[in-house]
């Protein structure tokens, strides 16, 4: 029997809440703090929806209130969550980011998710029916990075994606605070070689491959297998090489840094968007850039990525003021 595809996405990876800080500084000076639901899948999940998709997202959580907020806010963007488990064993993984400080612009992490629910989905408690379902499997290698059980329902749930006929995103999201570049490597590549779909930040590229430019890195990743390939340069816009093997680039725009935590996310979240919706590869590439420039100024990962209504007004410059 062939499933009904009625989800254009599906996440799978770990929600986290994020604590973060309120003013710039150091950690131990910080008094007061915001929370946010958070988790690289689950922002791209939140991202998709809020552009338009039909997003399903795949995780573990603990049956805590932080698992709730996380829940909450996955289901008020109106991401499908059927297969978010809920267990009380564990606790939900929570993460700290100190903005702004010791380098202006920069925001850095601290996680406590060591044990966490969201570390232990195993893929026996993934319905392959509900795979089935979507046209693009998203996944990135903070699910490789967490956990042998996370790495391994993030690899077969694509794997199963895949065969029903899904196409596969990875994006390599190296986080070095979970496992080291020789540690990295191999799985990424692995992980990249069965994506079409595949997300490098310039940062990432230099981290594991030691790769400088925005162009090789490109060639480099794609070299690994998928047939469409982005490379994220920050402040220097980005760039993408299509199926057609022809390259694209769009430029950054100039925000005022708030947090620029979750912007890769986002800008993922705008990219799978134009795939599924088959927007022209240039306006794709620069709607990316504007997601993620307009995250870079709004405290969270994930609340300032616009609607798509908002989206096509900043873009066409329709925006009313007043
Ligand atoms: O991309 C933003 C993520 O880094 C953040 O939400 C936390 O998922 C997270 C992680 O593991 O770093």
């Amino acid at each position: 029997m062939t499933a009904q595809r009625d989800l254009d996405l599906i996440t799978l990876g770990e929600g986290m809440v994020q604590f973060s800080a309120r003013t710039r500084g150091p950690l131990r000076q910080v008094r007061t703090y915001d929370v946010h639901a958070a988790g690289s899948e689950l922002n791209v999940a939140i991202g998709a929806a809020r552009l338009g998709l039909r997003v399903g997202w795949i995780s573990r959580l603990g049956a805590d209130d932080f698992g709730s907020l996380l829940l909450s806010a996955a289901r008020a963007e109106g991401v499908e969550t059927s297969q978010v488990v809920q267990d009380a064993t564990e606790p939900t993984g929570i993460f700290v980011v100190q903005r702004g400080y010791p380098i202006d612009g920069h925001s850095s992490s601290i996680y406590y998710r060591a044990g966490s629910a969201g570390s232990r989905l195993s893929i026996d408690e993934v319905d392959v029916d509900y795979l089935r379902r979507t046209a693009i499997f998203h996944t990135t290698g903070i699910s490789l990075a967490v956990s042998g059980e996370l790495a391994e329902a993030a690899a077969t749930a694509g794997a199963s994606a895949a065969a029903a006929g899904a196409r596969r995103s990875f994006d390599v999201n190296y986080r070095a605070k979970l496992w080291t570049p020789e540690e990295a490597r191999p799985k990424v590549e692995a992980a990249l070689a069965n994506s079409d779909i595949a997300f490098c930040s310039l940062e990432d590229a230099r981290a594991l491959w030691d790769v400088d430019d925005a162009e090789a890195a490109l060639e480099l990743v794609a070299s690994f297998g998928p047939d469409q390939t982005v490379v994220a340069c920050g402040r220097d816009g980005a760039i993408m090489l299509g199926p057609e093997g022809v390259t694209v680039r769009a430029a950054a725009v100039p925000t005022q840094v708030v947090d620029p935590t979750g912007a890769g996310d986002a800008f993922c979240a705008t990219v799978l968007t134009g795939i599924a919706r088959e927007w022209p590869a240039e306006m794709l590439l620069q709607r990316a850039c504007l997601v993620g420039s307009i995250v870079c100024g709004v405290a969270g990962d994930n609340e300032g990525i616009p609607t798509l209504d908002e989206l096509e007004r900043v873009a066409n410059n329709r925006w009313v003021h007043r």
